[in-house]
Parts: structure tokens; C-alpha cells; sequence
């Protein structure tokens, strides 16, 4: 099968936050756990950049705005990169093979009559180079919020999308597909929405020459950077290598900007005549220390904080921190430090990495090498955790996938202490018993090197060379219990998630 992942695109007039990586790195870990499932994956993520503050920043640097947007685009690589982010492709929309097919799908939704030359009549902020809406206008008492000078009435020849056309298929949708956005609460909240009634919307502002697509046929507007944005699903994947990729399985995007894509990209493509997306899965926000991270407050959690948790706890520790306490759901998240600390404590260090290292250790120490097994006292816990550790991934809930691991852990960790291999390896007469504790705690350890490979690739690899076996990836076919193979040598073993000095 094949699998099509997407996160937003990002503005280029950003620097990384972790907002962009939150998302970036659960696409990620999606991307690897389809990879392992044998999947065909497409995983997309690049940058926004036809934005006018470009052109702005661009400015106050002296640099042209295609200078400006090389610069940040690459700095999102690298972040990226450096984050061992998995990512197929990275697409730029100032990238020719993006502009190209943008001009020809607005070139199509004209020839479909799903685009018309009509009139747009608002408040303009001259200084600003904006409109505002009429509630905002009358806020401000008509005047610029920004500079105090009057608004002026002011009428511009635009180019609409027919979005009223779509009202009752976009209902229908989500009425028939109840999976098209997630989780329900957002289903719920753009149904009513819609139901308040759509209007056409603007796709293009005028400027001839300015930074941005040039509408075809019709240089003297450019297309609204939003329209720009969201054809880049499609525009990269739409040539004859890729096309099997279409339509996008999910886009993974966050609560702010679900509007796009829960209507406006619908209706786009309805418009277009090509299948829909599977899926639009709206995440929550990451606050900071309790508060909402904003640019007044100055308090993202920045590329350089980030930086300090990888260099102190690993990146293995960063990601799965993210997917297990992230707002993958419903309700925000916090990043915080002394949670970030206690989670790698309780569960990485006293939880996993002990589990681990226990278990290793003893098969060094009483066997020196995997013994065969009579009977397998954790078998049924395992397939259960890998059974539900699957319904949660299939379905995107990746904090219940890793407390189904959690618990399993706990599980484990309780039967060491049950059976007390310490106690057995005293006993001749336990040997047959010690073989077979041995033998369940280390394929254990081999079953969470496999599920916690999409989450945390390098420790995944680490656990596998301490326990002497192959190296390449994991597989979903090896999740069957059983598949340690008698003999194998544990290699040195050391503690994964060592403790950290604060
Ligand atoms: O909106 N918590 O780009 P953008 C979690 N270019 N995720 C967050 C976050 C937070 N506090 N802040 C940002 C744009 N994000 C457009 C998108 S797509 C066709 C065009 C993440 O740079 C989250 O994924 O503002 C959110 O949707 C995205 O960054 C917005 O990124």
C-alpha cells in the first residue's frame, strides 16, 4: 500500500520552532512506522514563501526576497536534517516545478468556470498594503490600527474562487466521510462553520511584478499565498514518477490553520476534479513553562533551547518526549522543563532503559548467550501491547501506542522482580526455569527494539546491538514473538538513557 504524509509548509519568515518540529517529527515517526509496516510512503514537509512580509524582511537585510526565503528555507533543512528527519522531498514554493503547476491548476479552475475576474470592496490600510475586515475596521474606528491614518473605501478588481458552489458537497463530505477531519471536536466546529453559509473567496491581490505567482493570462495580480500554499500537496507528488501518491493519506497540520484545509482545499480539488485527501488531522498547540508561546513574550521554545535537550538528553529522548506528551489530541500541551525531566527519568531511565539493561545484563551474566526456551511467561502480555500498540498507530493516536509499550514495560519490569533470575541462577534445579525467564525478558527487549523504532531509530539500533542481533530495520513480521534467535551473543552493554546531571 501506499502512504502519503504531509506537514503544513512553513513560512519562511520564521526561524524553527518547536511547533514546526512537533509536527515534522510526528509526521516522521508515521512515515517510519508505515515504512516498517512495507508501506509505499511519500513523506512531504518544505516552505511557504510567496508571503509579502518576505518581500518586507527581505528588505530590511538588502536582500532580494529570493535571497531572503533561500536563506530560512535552508535553515528548516537543516534543522531538519539534523533532527533525522525522514522526509522524501522538500518542497520550496518559490521552486519552478511548483509555480508551473500553480498556474496551470488556476488556468484549469478558470477554464471550469470555478474562477472569475469580480470586485472586492473593503477598508484598505494604505500603509499596511491591507484590507480589514468591516468588524475590524469598526474596532479601529476606521482608522489604521497600525499608523492611526483614516481607512479608505477602496474597490479592486480580484479574481474568486466559486466557493458558494461547494457548500453542499463540502456538508456531504463530512457528513459521509466523519474520518475527513480529526479529532471530532474540529469535524464538529468547521461543520458549523459551513453551515453558516460560504462565500466565493479572493485568490489573487494586485501587482504586477511582486513577489509571488503571476495569475495566467494576467500578470497584473499575483495568487493569494494561501491558494499558492495548499496546491503544494498536490504539486509535488503531480507528475508521472509520483502521481500513485495521490490523494494524500493525511495532513498533518494544527488547529490554526484547519479552515484551509478542511474547506477551502476540498473544494479546490473538488473543483479540480481530483480525489480528496483521506485526511486532515488537526493537532493542538504546544504552550511554553504555562504560557502561550507568542512573539510579544518572546518565549518559543526556540531552535537554540531545543538544541540544549538534544546535546543533554539525545534526540531519541526530544522525540519521544514529543510523542508522548504532545497535543496530538484535543487539549494543549506544556513544554516544560521539569517535565521534560521527569519524563526521561521515570520512564526512559527507570522504566525502559532499566527494563533493558537488566535484562541484557542477566542473559550476559547467567547465559552469555540467548538460551532455547520451554515456556514463555510474557508472550501474551507482548502480543497484546503489539496488537494495540498497531489499532493506536493505524489510527494516529500515537500517546496511547507508547502507553501501550509503557504498561507493557511496567509489566516486565514486575516479572524480573517476581521471578528474581538472581534467586534461579542459585539453584541447579531452576535452570530449565532461568532459561525460560531469560529467554521472555530478551525477546521482550527485541519486540520493543521493533515498536519503538519509528519513535526513537538510533536507541532502536543501540538495543539491537547490545543484543547481538541484525542491524537493518525493523520490520512489521518481526513483531511475532519468537523471532530471537537461540545463541545470539548480547554485545557490550551499557545503559541507554543514562542519568543526566542538571
Ligand atoms: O501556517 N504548537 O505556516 P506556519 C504546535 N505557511 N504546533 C505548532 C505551533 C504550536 N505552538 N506553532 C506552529 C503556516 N505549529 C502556513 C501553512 S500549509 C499549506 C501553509 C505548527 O509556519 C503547526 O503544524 O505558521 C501549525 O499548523 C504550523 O506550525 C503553522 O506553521
Amino acid at each position: 500500500m501506499k502512504f502519503y504524509i504531509t506537514t503544513p509548509i512553513y513560512y519562511v519568515n520564521d526561524r524553527p520552532h518547536i511547533g514546526h518540529i512537533y509536527t515534522t517529527t510526528i509526521a516522521d515517526i508515521f512515515a517510519r512506522y508505515h515504512r516498517m509496516l512495507g508501506d509505499d510512503v511519500f513523506f512531504l514537509t518544505g516552505t511557504d514563501e510567496h508571503a509579502t512580509k518576505v518581500v518586507v524582511a527581505a528588505a530590511e537585510q538588502g536582500l532580494t526576497a529570493q535571497e531572503w526565503a533561500d536563506r530560512n528555507a535552508a535553515a528548516f533543512q537543516e534543522t531538519f536534517r539534523k533532527l533525522g528527519i525522514s522526509n522524501d522531498d522538500f518542497i520550496r514554493t518559490s521552486q519552478e516545478r511548483h509555480k508551473r503547476k500553480v498556474q496551470q491548476y488556476v488556468r484549469e479552475l478558470m477554464a471550469r468556470g470555478d474562477v472569475y475576474l469580480g470586485e472586492y470592496e473593503g477598508w484598505y490600510d494604505a500603509g499596511q498594503e491591507e484590507y480589514l475586515t468591516e468588524s475590524k475596521a469598526k474596532e479601529y474606528e476606521y482608522k489604521s490600527p497600525i499608523s492611526g491614518r483614516p481607512l479608505v473605501r477602496k474597490r479592486e478588481k480580484n479574481y474568486f474562487f466559486r466557493l458558494s458552489r461547494y457548500e453542499g458537497a463540502l456538508q456531504r463530505l463530512l457528513e459521509e466521510q466523519p474520518d475527513f477531519v480529526r479529532p471530532d471536536i474540529r469535524r464538529n466546529e468547521v461543520m458549523q462553520r459551513i453551515a453558516e453559509g460560504l462565500n466565493d473567496v479572493p485568490i489573487s491581490r494586485l501587482g504586477a511584478g511582486e513577489w509571488g505567482i503571476p495569475v495566467p493570462g494576467d500578470e497584473q495580480h499575483v495568487i493569494y499565498v494561501w491558494i499558492d500554499a495548499l496546491f503544494n500537496y498536490l504539486s509535488t507528488v503531480d507528475t508521472p514518477e509520483r502521481e500513485r501518491y495521490w490523494p494524500a493519506d493525511v495532513h498533518l497540520i494544527a488547529k490554526d490553520i484547519l479552515w484551509f484545509h478542511a474547506v477551502i482545499w476540498p473544494a479546490l480539488l473538488m473543483a479540480l476534479g481530483r480525489p480528496l485527501p483521506r485526511q486532515v488531522y488537526a493537532h493542538s498547540f504546544w504552550i511554553a513553562e504555562g504560557q502561550k508561546m507568542s512573539k510579544s513574550l518572546g518565549n518559543f521554545v526556540d531552535l537554540e533551547k531545543i538544541d540544549g535537550y538534544v546535546s543533554r538528553y539525545g534526540l531519541d529522548a526530544l522525540r519521544f518526549f514529543l510523542a508522548s506528551q504532545g497535543p496530538l489530541g484535543i487539549n494543549d500541551s506544556d513544554f516544560a522543563d521539569a517535565k521534560f525531566r521527569e519524563v526521561y527519568e521515570a520512564q526512559l531511565k527507570n522504566d525502559l532503559g532499566n527494563l533493558i539493561n537488566r535484562s541484557l545484563a542477566m542473559l550476559q551474566r547467567y547465559r552469555g548467550a540467548v538460551p532455547a526456551a520451554t515456556s514463555h511467561p510474557l508472550r501474551a502480555e507482548a502480543e497484546n501491547m503489539v496488537a494495540s500498540y498497531r489499532a493506536c498507530m493505524d489510527g494516529l493516536d500515537l500517546t496511547g501506542a507508547l502507553r501501550a509499550v509503557g504498561s507493557f514495560v511496567t509489566r516486565a519490569n514486575q516479572f524480573v522482580e517476581e521471578s528474581a533470575p538472581w534467586k534461579l541462577a542459585r539453584e541447579t534445579a531452576e535452570a530449565g526455569r532461568l532459561d525460560d525467564v531469560l529467554y521472555s525478558l530478551a525477546e521482550s527487549v527485541r519486540l520493543l527494539a521493533v515498536v519503538l523504532e519509528p519513535v526513537m531509530p538510533s536507541s532502536a539500533a543501540k538495543i539491537r546491538a547490545q543484543l547481538g542481533i541484525a542491524q537493518r530495520p525493523g520490520a512489521w513480521a518481526e513483531t511475532s514473538w519468537g523471532g530471537l534467535p537461540v545463541g545470539a551473543k548480547p554485545g557490550e552493554v551499557t545503559p541507554l538513557f543514562p542519568k543526566v546531571e542538571t
